[in-house]
């Protein structure tokens, strides 16, 4: 299956990396798109993974929140980033 998540806290190219390989990482995911200009990832995966389990992997990755597409009624562009990794 595959699903949309948005991403919170990503500012360059260098975080969309390590987003990417912090996705990459959590098991059961086979492959993760991640893209900047509109902060979501497109992960694909054998079963359906927590959100919980993709947000810890953030957690160690740096300043991220991740969150189900279909919970989120509207992306905050005004929202500044708590921190960017550079
Ligand atoms: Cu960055």
């Amino acid at each position: 299956m595959t699903k949309k998540y948005f991403i919170e806290g990503m500012s360059c190219g260098s975080c969309v990396a390590k987003v990417k390989a912090a996705l990459l990482k959590v098991e059961g995911v086979e492959s993760a798109q991640v893209q900047l200009q509109f902060p979501q990832a497109t992960i694909k995966m054998e079963s359906e993974v927590p959100v919980k389990k993709f947000q810890s992997a953030l957690n160690d990755a740096g300043h991220y929140h991740i969150t189900k597409a279909e919970n989120v009624p509207e992306f905050d562009n005004k929202k500044e980033s708590s921190g960017c990794c550079c």
